[in-house]
């Protein structure tokens, strides 16, 4: 609901910035001269935006995207579907082609963390308001798409059936240049002197993005990974990368909620999603949980170690509804605690992506410190799910007040709420909207 004529006007703005970053091919670049091509959970975050307002687009942003899935269920992270020579790592570098299952449309050869079935349901709801039967039939559309990939992550990312996703790089985390993979790139080696010239870096200032250190070996997994041809039994036998990242699982266990629901709606048998909904339960508290602090983290699989950063990863199961009131509560309080929020009150502050008194924290640099609107959008969903009206009143609060003053940024920083990254930033405008809206 718009409250107030400064919402309405926030609105008006987020729209328009969605109109100039929507391209004639059929999606919304992220940001059209840092990330010029279409990138998966961006997508699924700026379809939710279109979806209180223009429900054909949103189906067609969701029809783009999934022009990439590969026959075996993997949804790109990247999909080539216009050419900007200047950009790297291109489709070329990548050269998914060494996937037999890789469809013609040039792609990336990773995922991202899976948010689409929550979106397909949320458009399916807006466009029922409308014509029930249109949306009954693109519920038909995507159910065999979202089932095959929610099958791949399940099967192919985790043949332990543990319920936890495991991921191969960083950039399928979605929060790439966490310190939650530090370790673990720590160890890895790399040739000397790799030459490459990088995009982001001739775009926003080099202190916001991840160091050479960090690209160099971004660079060698993707290697890595053409020589295993993308082949997920060969990478798991061999491979320097394995970790089982809780904030995909936990978006995962969502998504399957929803595609369930959407299942139903069809008359589909649902029975194998409420198998992968018990092994998350179970793999939740068995694997990821920590008895001591009561935190969740990822686990190494090459370390066999839990990795400890306080980040936003470890609140991540607050997405998934498990948690009740009580228990978010008692894990946003021992954050107040250890000063994640700097001191301050993680709701009236938000929820940065790395905590303020971590030795890694840097304000500036994306997913190192700064506050991410869709990590707090989906803490605010939860809360609201969750009965927690008062803290949801003020984390949105906090959230579209910082937006208002510095515009539709990429990230933010939680010291002095100022904007980095790239300006026009698509999924913080979608999201605006979705905060407003719901
Ligand atoms: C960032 O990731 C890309 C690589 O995928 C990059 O840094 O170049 C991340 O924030 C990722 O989560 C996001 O999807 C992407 C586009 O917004 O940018």
């Amino acid at each position: 609901m718009i409250h107030t004529w400064k919402e309405y006007i926030l609105i008006q703005k987020a729209k328009n910035l969605l109109k100039k970053n929507y391209s004639e091919y059929g999606f919304t670049s992220p940001a059209p001269k840092l990330y010029p091509f279409q990138w998966n959970w961006d997508s699924g975050f700026i379809a939710y935006g279109y979806s209180f307002y223009n429900q054909q687009k949103a189906m067609t942003e969701m029809r783009t995207l999934f022009k990439g899935q590969w026959g075996n269920g993997m949804l790109p992270h990247m999909i080539f579907h216009e050419n900007h020579p200047e950009y790297f790592p291109n489709h070329d570098f990548w050269d998914s082609s060494t996937n037999p299952t890789a469809p013609k449309i040039p792609t990336s050869g990773i995922t991202q963390p899976p948010i689409h079935a929550i979106v397909v349901w949320q458009i399916y709801n807006e466009l029922s308001k409308k014509d029930n039967k249109k949306a009954r039939k693109f519920l038909e559309e995507m159910y065999p798409k979202l089932f095959k990939l929610h099958k791949y992550l399940l099967t192919e990312r985790d043949p332990e059936n543990s319920g936890l996703v495991t991921i191969y790089h960083p950039w399928e985390s979605g929060l790439d240049n966490s310190p939650r993979w530090d370790l673990a790139l720590e160890r890895i080696e790399v040739p000397k002197g790799m030459k490459y010239k990088r995009w982001d870096t001739q775009v926003v200032e080099s202190d916001e993005r991840p160091t050479k250190k960090e690209y160099d070996r971004y660079l060698f997994l993707v290697e890595e990974l053409k020589k295993h041809n993308y082949d997920d039994k060969k990478i798991y036998k061999d491979y320097p990368f394995k970790i089982k990242d809780v904030v995909i699982s936990s978006i995962l266990y969502k998504a399957n909620i929803y595609l369930k629901k959407i299942g139903q709606v069809i008359g589909e048998d649902t029975k194998q999603i409420d198998k992968w909904l018990d092994y998350f339960r179970k793999g939740l508290y068995e694997d990821s949980f920590n008895k001591e602090d009561g935190f969740f983290y990822d686990i190494d699989l090459v370390s066999g170690e839990q990795i400890k950063n306080k980040t936003v990863a470890i609140l991540s199961p607050i997405i998934t509804g498990i948690l009740d009131a009580h228990h978010i509560r008692q894990l946003i309080y021992d954050l107040d605690g250890i000063g994640f929020c700097g001191g301050t009150s993680c709701v009236e502050h938000a929820f940065p992506s790395t905590g303020e008194k971590e030795k890694e924290f840097d304000h500036e640099r994306y997913w190192r410190g700064p506050l991410w609107i869709n990590m707090n959008w989906f803490f605010f969903k939860a809360f609201v799910d969750q009965g927690m009206s008062i803290e949801a009143e003020v984390l949105r609060e906090c959230v579209l007040g910082m937006i208002k003053r510095h515009g539709f940024c990429e990230y933010y920083s939680p010291l002095n709420h100022k904007g980095f990254g790239a300006k026009n930033f698509s999924w913080t405008a979608a999201l605006t909207i979705a905060l407003v809206k719901e």
